[in-house]
Order: structure tokens, then sequence, then C-alpha cells
């Protein structure tokens, strides 16, 4: 590989960037009209512009993207998170173009795109899920004799949909068949398909995700968990490695549930399995993320691993050439996303112009951005403009050291995330440990956040 094209923009395309940079590998950078600015433009060895800047134009524009692709004669496209990442139509037309997809097979991407069959495959191969329908519901009739046999409360989920999308919860028959016609709906209009699976509902789960990388060759290893639960509306803001809920015994049960799976679909490059975890410790396959996540680097500081780099070089067609064995995890990592908006009970989008920027630094802290002071936030993309990340050589350091580089973060200009990391660096529920999905809801609706002095 000596000429990669970056579908992507922002944060992680700076970071894609800087790995190709290590391997001697050239860069393109695609941007819309809107990131002309934007440090991605700026450092790759060449930037084309792909069109205007709704995604939908620009970012989303396979076309536009295969033809700077062929053009600039790059020999793979890295597509990032979000956008063309999981679109398996996009991975089949860069094989189709002799251009090597850093990524998964077009095939798995659309078996594990499709959230049912993704599911009964991991069943089938013995991975432990959800207790619920086998596939999709095919009538009204199913749907209710299945609630019976699993007991109320249950989810409805989309099969088509992951992430939260589509998710429906009912606590009885009545809300169920409610629950069924609108979310069904609902698939029909965001997907184009209106399947829809049910399960039994897991209460106040941990949200907890298992690192995957696989070579052409069959080998499957994983680099332990990320704890994930600190969300609001399907937004991380928080993530840890290792989760304070997960002992050595099962990071290695998860672990080994994970790489079999994967193993089951000859899964190759990087992925994520995720699974709930219920308050008695047992772990439930809920959905196979089939790309590189916003979270990967607190993996990467705790393992030791550049996961990217990884990406590339099995993506090239060299084996693992380590073993589960040789994977060893020390201390602890946090990440703080920073985003452009002031994160309250509602919170409201704040792009603009950075007018002051202090970037923290130090031993074990560790900054993914593309903004810098004078830089402009455009308002049409995704509010998180940088991820804050501190190692530590235990949980409570790693705490001690966010609080410290939080502190000397400076941004100016604009309303940022910051004053709830710092806030909730200071929560005694969060240094304990002691949290679940539905944590941060109700820590919001409790909790006034200030701005930061
Ligand atoms: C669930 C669940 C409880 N029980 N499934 C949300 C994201 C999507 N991947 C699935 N999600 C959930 N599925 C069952 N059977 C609770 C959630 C959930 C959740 C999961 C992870 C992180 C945050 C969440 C917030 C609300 C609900």
């Amino acid at each position: 590989m000596r000429r990669v094209l970056i579908a992507n923009r922002g944060e992680i395309a700076l970071r894609i960037i800087r790995a190709c940079r290590e391997l001697n590998i050239e860069t393109i950078a695609v941007y819309s009209e809107a990131d002309q600015d934007s440090l991605h433009t700026k450092l790759a060895d060449k930037a084309v512009c792909i069109g205007p800047a709704t995604s939908r134009l620009s970012y989303l524009n396979a076309q536009n993207i295969l033809a700077a692709a062929v053009a600039h004669g790059a020999d793979a496209i890295h597509p990032g998170y979000g956008y063309l990442s999981e679109s398996a139509m996009f991975a089949e037309i860069c094989d189709a173009h002799n251009l090597i997809f850093i990524g998964p097979s077009a095939e798995q991407i659309e078996l594990l795109g499709d959230k049912a069959r993704a599911k009964a495959t991991m069943q089938a191969a013995g991975v432990p899920v959800v207790p619920g329908s086998k596939g999709a519901i095919q009538d009204e009739k199913e749907l209710l004799a299945m609630a019976e046999d699993i007991g109320y409360p249950v989810m409805i989920k989309a099969s088509a949909g992951g992430g939260g999308k589509g998710m429906r919860l009912a606590r009885d028959r009545d809300e169920l068949i409610k629950a069924y016609h609108t979310a069904r709906s609902e698939a029909s209009a965001a997907f184009g398909n209106d399947e829809v699976y049910l399960e039994k509902l897991i209460e106040s789960p941990r949200h907890i995700e298992v690192q995957l990388l696989g070579d052409n060759f069959g080998q499957v290893v994983h680099f332990g968990e990320r704890e994930c639960s600190l969300q609001r509306r399907h937004q991380k803001l928080i993530e840890e490695c290792p989760s304070a809920a997960v002992g050595e015994d099962l990071r290695n049960e998860m672990g080994r549930a994970a790489v079999l799976g994967a193993t089951a679909v000859n899964y190759r490059n990087a992925g994520t399995m995720e699974f709930l975890l219920d308050a008695s410790g047992k772990f439930y396959f809920m959905e196979m993320n089939t790309r590189i996540q916003v979270e990967h680097p607190v993996t990467e500081m705790v393992y030791g691993v550049d996961l990217i780099k990884e990406q590339i070089r099995l993506a090239s067609g060299e084996p693992l050439g380590y073993e589960q064995e040789d994977i060893r995890p020390s201390g602890h990592a946090i990440e703080c996303r920073i985003n452009a908006e002031a994160v309250r009970l509602k919170s409201r989008p704040s792009p603009g112009r950075i007018e002051t920027l202090l970037v923290p630094g130090g031993y074990g802290v560790r900054w993914d951005s593309h903004v810098y002071q004078g830089y402009t936030i455009p308002p049409y993309y995704d509010s998180m403009f940088a991820k804050l990340i501190a190692w530590g050589a235990d949980r409570d350091e790693a705490i001690d050291r966010m609080k410290r580089a939080l502190g000397e973060l400076t941004i100016a200009g604009i309303e940022t995330s910051i004053p709830f990391h710092q806030a909730m660096m200071e929560d005694s529920s969060f240094r304990a440990g002691r949290f679940s999905t539905d944590f941060l809801e109700q820590w919001l609706a409790e909790t006034e956040l200030s701005p930061k002095e």
C-alpha cells in the first residue's frame, strides 16, 4: 500500500493521516467546501474537494470519492467511522475498482448490518444473546406469542437499525401492539426495511464492547473491553478501558465469546462486538460494528497498540503475527469527547470561531483533534471536535490526570462539553465506577452545570 485516500473528515481523518505518515504511506484527503480550513485538509499530502457542505453531496458521495481515488492514484481507501464506513455497497465498489477498502469484506458488512441476522448468526456460533425472537417477527400473532414466552417488559428493534435507532420499549400487550406498528413504519421510513425483532428488556445494563482484529487467514484476537455506558440519547460522552465492572475472568469470558463469534463469520480487519452486561454479571451480544470506533484510543493507550496501523497492515494482507497470549493490558484510560455544545438537560449546539485554544499535555495525556486557535467549527456536522484521553497506572490515576488535563484545557469563543466532564470527574458515583446506561440522563436532570471559569 503506497497511497491511501481518507474518505472522512475531522479528527479521525487526521488520526489516519498520522498513522499513514509513520508508515511512509502517502495520503489523499477529501473535503467539503465547509472543511477547507480543517487540519485534515492541510496536513494530507494532497487534498481534493468533493462537494458542498451537505454530507450527502460530499462525504457520502461515493461517486466523487471514487473519482478522486482513481484520478489521484490511490490504492486503498480508509473510511474512518460514520459516513461510508459501514456501507456494503461502497466496500463492493472499491473492490470493483481494485481499491483496497480498509475494513471487512462487503459480505461481512452486509451480514452484520442486518441486526436480526447478526444476532441469529452469533447465537448459532455459541455467543450468548438476549432472549427473544429467532430473527425477524413475521406477524402480530407471532409477536404476542413470543412476548408471552419471554415475559414483559420487552424491546422491539429494527433489523436495519442499530445504535438505538428504531428501538421501542413495551411493558404489556397493549403497548407492544402499538410499539410493533410504530416501530415498523418508522423503520420503513428510515431504512426502507420494516423488519423488526423482539428481545427481553435488560434493566439498567452496562454497555460494554470488545475490540477485535482479524487477519485474512482466519485468525481473530481481542483487545479487552471498553466501558461505554455514559451516553445520552445514544451519544457517548465518556469511554474507558477497561470497565470498572469487568475483572480478569469476565474479560477473558467476553473476549473468548467475541472471538468465537467473529471467527464464525471469518471476520477480518477491526471490529467491535457490543454487549449488554446485567447487574448479575451476565453478558449478551447486541450488535457488531464493522468499523474503527470513535473511542478506539482508550484501547490503544492500555494495550499499546496502534489500531489504525493494524487496520492498514491487515488490509495489506499481512497476518496478525501475534497470539492472544501476547496481548496484555496495562493501566487505565479515559476519553472525554469535547463537543461544540453545552451538555445540559437540554443541550444546544454551539458552532463558531475558536478564539482561544490552549491544549493540555504532559505524561499520559493525548489530544486528538483537527482544530486550532482561529478555526471556525462549521455548523453542518457532528458537534464533536476533539477527544481528550488520559492514561493512568490505575483508574484513580486516570481520573486524576483527566481532571488535571481538563483544568489546563482552555477554549474560548464557543460553548463546549468541558464543564460537563469536569463535573463528572468530581462525581462520587463515577469515581466509584457505579453507573449503568440509565445514569447520565438522571444525573443531568439532578445536576446544575455552570460554565468553566
Ligand atoms: C437494549 C437495552 C435493554 N435491553 N436491549 C441501545 C443502543 C442499541 N445498540 C441497543 N440499546 C439498548 N438495547 C435490551 N434487550 C438497552 C439499550 C439501551 C442502551 C444501550 C447501550 C447504551 C445506552 C443505552 C441507552 C438506552 C437503552
